[in-house]
């Protein structure tokens, strides 16, 4: 190997096969394989640093060995280690025991370096003792850099193939997420796309309820230890810390993890990473894993991202429930109003078919209203308006309805309620406004209500409300402060 046009053949030859773009091992192998064909070398290999290991793990080799391709060895170990160390060519000539022992074979290790960086080592043995002098070792370390190359060029791949898988993760989670309004449905979506493209094996989401974290939605195969919905304290676990720092929590061994609270009995592994919309935490995006060591840093960045669009997505949904919700509340009193009232009907009525339930409706009516605005104001009628309305709600169950039907007239939804039930119920109401004390009104304010029951005086959302409506017209007909129940249907009338 003197003659200088072959060498930078074989140089060359070497040089596009790193270039290639091939797969690592095949480049290895090639230029394994130009180095069998031109040198006395009867085995060679490469090995490759693996940082996050610490140790070399076989890529490609010639020749009889121990090992195969993929085995591990470690970093500090001969030749090897000697070349790592000193970043330059190190070969057994130089070690005076093997000179001393005389030994009949020879072996270089030379390191792999990109730019300063030791990337992995060529190994090679010959039968001929010094066989490795310093213009053989020259033409090697020319190869060994290409093998270098090859190291960098398939590196910069994998990053790039992550990098673009990343992107793809986050495109699709945000397309899953940005349509979805509900925000019981979106947490669900959040859930099953985080199972989908991290290796996770469940995934929680945690939203932050005044003082308190609570686990709104998860989904997985773990065993949780709490129940969807339930708080956590603002101390509590990797989770209360995330949200506190507003920074990500890797934790790959969850049995030494500090402040760590075990939310799921199989977990080895956790990911906290917080949930930030416009500069507020919204709560924690949280992954776990049965393994140790599940997750690695290269996952936070774009679990990240894809934070940052379920934050979104999750206020998004909130301002539009939040949206719902006020078109669903009348202004004056801070009750449900009319098309509240008509939505939830409906929807009662369903249920009672279904379950043979019933449901009762109270038509309400302030008696004399206009009359007191004229006497008092109308400001001060508001008023009234609005302590008739907490009246109402304390005294109601949590299960009734009360909404501001319109004006001075209030509807109560009240299910499971039998008919002589609700009459009672609205003979409390009427009881309670007649001898409450309204501020500013020298005088008893009083009410009328009328009083029907599905199935027994309607079957449609109609019907009933008709029927409590006439029913209030004849309590104000007899005279107002009082409360009235509907007579029964016609067909059940006629077959009386
Ligand atoms: P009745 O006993 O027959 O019910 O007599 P009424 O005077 O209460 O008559 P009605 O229920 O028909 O009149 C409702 C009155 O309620 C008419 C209107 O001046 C008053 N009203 C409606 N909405 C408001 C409101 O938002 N604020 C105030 N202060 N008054 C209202
Ligand atoms: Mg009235």
């Amino acid at each position: 190997m003197s003659d200088s046009s072959q060498k930078a053949a074989i140089l060359y030859d070497a040089s596009q096969a790193a270039l290639s773009g091939a797969a690592l091992d095949e480049v290895l192998n090639h230029i394994l394989t130009i180095i069998r064909d031109h040198f006395q070398i009867r085995s060679g290999s490469v090995l490759v640093l693996d940082k996050t290991q610490q140790n070399l793990y076989l890529g490609a080799h010639f020749g009889p060995g121990r090992l195969h391709t993929g085995d591990r060895v470690a970093l500090h170990r001969g030749l090897t280690g000697e070349a790592i160390r000193l970043k330059r060519p190190a070969h057994s000539a130089e070690r005076a025991a093997d000179m001393r022992r005389g030994e009949k074979r020879s072996e270089v290790a030379i390191p792999l370096l990109v730019r300063e960086e030791v990337v992995g080592v060529l190994g090679l043995h010959s039968d001929q003792p010094g066989y490795f002098q310093t213009d053989t070792i020259d033409v090697l370390t020319l190869l060994a850099t290409q093998a270098a190359l090859a190291l960098e060029n398939a590196r910069l791949r994998a990053l790039e193939q992550r990098r673009a898988g990343q992107l793809e993760v986050i495109n699709a989670i945000a397309r899953q997420t940005t349509a979805v309004l509900d925000l019981d449905e979106l947490l669900a979506v959040v859930c099953h796309q985080l199972l989908e493209w991290f290796r996770a094996d469940h995934a929680s989401v945690v939203l932050v309820e005044g003082e308190l974290l609570r686990v709104r939605a998860h989904q997985g195969r773990l065993t949780p230890s709490f129940a969807t919905g339930s708080a956590l304290g603002p101390d509590d676990g990797l989770v209360a810390r995330a949200m506190a720092s507003g920074r990500s929590i890797l934790e790959n061994d969850l049995t030494n993890a500090r402040g760590y609270i075990a939310g799921f009995a199989e977990a080895l592994s956790e990911i906290c990473v917080p949930l930030i919309f416009g500069g507020e935490r919204l709560g924690v995006l949280v992954l776990d894993s049965a393994q140790k060591g599940a997750f690695d840093a290269a996952d936070q960045q774009p679990l990240e991202s894809v934070a940052d669009i379920c934050a979104a997505a999750i206020q998004n949904a909130s301002n539009f429930h939040r949206v719902k919700e006020l078109a669903y509340i009348d202004g004056l009193t801070g009750i449900h109003n009319r098309r509240f009232f008509e939505m939830r009907i409906g929807e009662e009525l369903e249920r009672a078919s279904r379950f043979q339930g019933r449901v009762s409706i109270i038509m309400v009516d302030i008696d004399n209203f206009k009359r007191l605005n004229d006497e008092f104001g109308h400001l001060l009628g508001d008023e009234v308006l609005r302590s008739v309305s907490n009246i109402f709600k304390q005294q109601l169950r949590k299960m009734d309805m009360v909404c501001r039907y319109g004006g001075d007239e209030f509807a109560i939804v009240a299910p499971e309620t039998a008919g002589g039930n609700a009459a009672r119920v609205a003979e409390k109401l009427r009881r309670q406004i007649e001898t409450n004390h309204f501020p500013g009104v020298p005088r008893q304010v009083t009410i009328s209500c009328g009083v029907a029951d599905y199935p027994t005086h309607g079957i449609t959302r109609d019907e009933v409300v008709a029927a409590a409506d006439s029913a209030l017209y004849s309590a104000k007909q007899a005279g107002r402060n009082r409360v009235a129940s509907a007579t029964l249907r016609k067909e059940f009338s006629a077959s009386r």
